[in-house]
């Protein structure tokens, strides 16, 4: 069996010669139009960037090389086995990296592969034990990636002089790499932030994800599953979203993978993005406490009541709306499926259930936003507090785990490709006037 870069070595050729046919035939036809509300609007739905790993539709929500979710759910190896259970994300690289659903054979390559790479430099381990106990989990975990960047190959090899068709392999290792060695760096950070410092023991028996739940400290084969289920739903969803472009954009630069994946995991940290997953568990906690010292319970009425002291007082509700989705997102329905088959009873489930019941009609009456229907973040955190992952500060770091799986595979192709210096055109308001004066 190819291992994953000789299978990537071998479809890159043809892939060059695809994307140079079709810029050869349709390089100088138009594919979209850009409107002043657009120019101002941040670009919404402008069609100006490429990316291999994934599409999203307003209405069902992403695919991933094509497949949705259930389809991967129903496709890609699990741990047991058992198709019934959750994907390995391992799988899920592969089928990021070269568009083909992996054998069981092919997994466990890549899951040895990942294990073999994981050891961090030296200097990364102090680092991260030197961090104020008060710094935010997320940058912390943007130095720290940061700090793993002196072992850059990429960086290495452009300093040496390496020709522009050899990048892909640096890019390659560095992301490798990077991604194998995400899971002991969050698990520091939480053992540190939270906890004794002390990780928990790995075992070379177990998989990705469940050896980051043991670095973490949690030891539940149920919270193994939501892992795996976890990092695959949160890998990846198109070019545009705001930590995919910020990764694309600064890899665009020739930074290597270090560099441009802290660069996306500080756009994930904002909350209208990723930070969202850490707002929504805090919404919730504060609505029970809420309505508890007003000695009422938490129900439909109490949540409308809620949600329009949030309105009123001009915040967003987290974990609703999105920029491209115009439907329920996909990521939300099948964590909402995964509570309902481990967690029915959760009363923090229950809760969530009863916001989706009414959110969307507040919203609606609302006016504002053009999805009222919830997104990824709703749900995630709620799924965490049942297995007693309950700091919810931490909780965009394991978004930021996933979301290097979707961002390196793309930035492979990227270097694969040799895509170039993204530089879209700014304009002056004085510009945009003028403009107009004869248009
Ligand atoms: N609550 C209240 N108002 C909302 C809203 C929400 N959940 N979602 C959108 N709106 C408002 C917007 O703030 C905007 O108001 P203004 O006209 O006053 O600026 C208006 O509705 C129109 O916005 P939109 O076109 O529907 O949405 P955008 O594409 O501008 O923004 C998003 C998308 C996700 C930032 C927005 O829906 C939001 O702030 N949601 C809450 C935060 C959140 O859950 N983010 C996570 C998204 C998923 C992820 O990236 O992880």
């Amino acid at each position: 069996t190819k291992s994953l870069k000789e299978t990537l070595a071998a479809q890159i050729p043809a892939k060059q010669a695809m994307w140079k046919k079709m810029k050869q035939d349709h390089g100088s036809k138009i594919i979209d139009t850009v409107t002043l509300d657009q120019c101002i609007g941040g670009a919404r739905s402008v069609k100006c960037m490429v990316w291999e790993t994934s599409l999203l539709d307003a209405n069902e929500g992403i695919r991933f090389r094509g497949y949705t979710i259930p389809e991967l759910q129903e496709k890609l190896p699990t741990f047991s086995g058992n198709a019934a259970d959750e994907p390995l994300p391992e799988g899920l690289l592969w089928l990021l990296l070269t568009g083909e659903i992996p054998t069981y054979e092919q997994v466990a390559m890549v899951t040895k592969e990942l294990a073999d790479r994981s050891k961090l430099p030296a200097h990364v381990e102090p680092l991260i034990r030197s961090f104020p106990k008060e710094m935010h989990p997320m940058t912390q975990l943007s130095i720290a990636v940061l700090a793993l960047q002196t072992d850059s190959r990429f960086q290495q090899a452009y300093a040496a002089g390496a020709p522009k068709s050899s990048y892909w392999e640096h890019t390659y290792e560095d992301s490798l790499n990077l991604i194998a060695r995400l899971p002991e760096v969050a698990a520091l950070i939480y053992r540190c932030k939270y906890h004794d410092g002390v990780l928990g023991k790995t075992d070379p028996k177990l998989d990705y994800s469940a050896n980051f739940n043991r670095m973490l400290g949690h030891v539940s084969p149920s919270f193994d599953e939501l892992m795996r289920l976890y990092i695959t739903i949160h890998s990846d969803h198109e070019g545009g979203n705001a930590s995919a472009h910020a990764t694309h954009l600064v890899g665009s630069t020739l930074s290597d993978p270090y560099l441009a994946l802290s660069g996306g995991l500080n756009a994930l940290a904002g909350p209208l993005h990723g930070l969202a997953n850490q707002e929504v568990l805090g919404w919730i906690l504060d609505l029970q406490k809420t309505f508890k010292a007003r000695g009422k319970p938490v129900n439909e009425s109490t949540i409308r009541e809620f949600a329009w002291e949030t309105l009123n007082s001009g915040q967003v509700i987290p974990g609703y709306g999105h920029a491209v989705l115009r439907k329920t997102d996909p990521r939300y329905t099948c964590q909402r499926d995964f509570a309902l088959k481990h967690l029915p009873n959760d009363e923090l489930f229950q809760i969530v259930e009863t916001i989706y019941q009414v959110m969307p009609g507040v919203l609606t009456e609302h006016g504002k936003t053009k999805n009222p229907y919830p997104n990824v973040d709703s749900h995630s955190g709620v799924l965490l507090q049942h297995y007693g992952f309950t700091e919810h500060e931490f909780y965009t770091v394991l978004f930021g785990v996933g979301r290097a799986f979707g961002v390196l595979s793309q930035l492979f192709w990227d270097r694969a490709l040799g895509l170039p210096l993204e530089r879209p055109k700014s304009v002056t308001p004085e510009w945009i006037v003028e403009f107009f004066k004869t248009h």
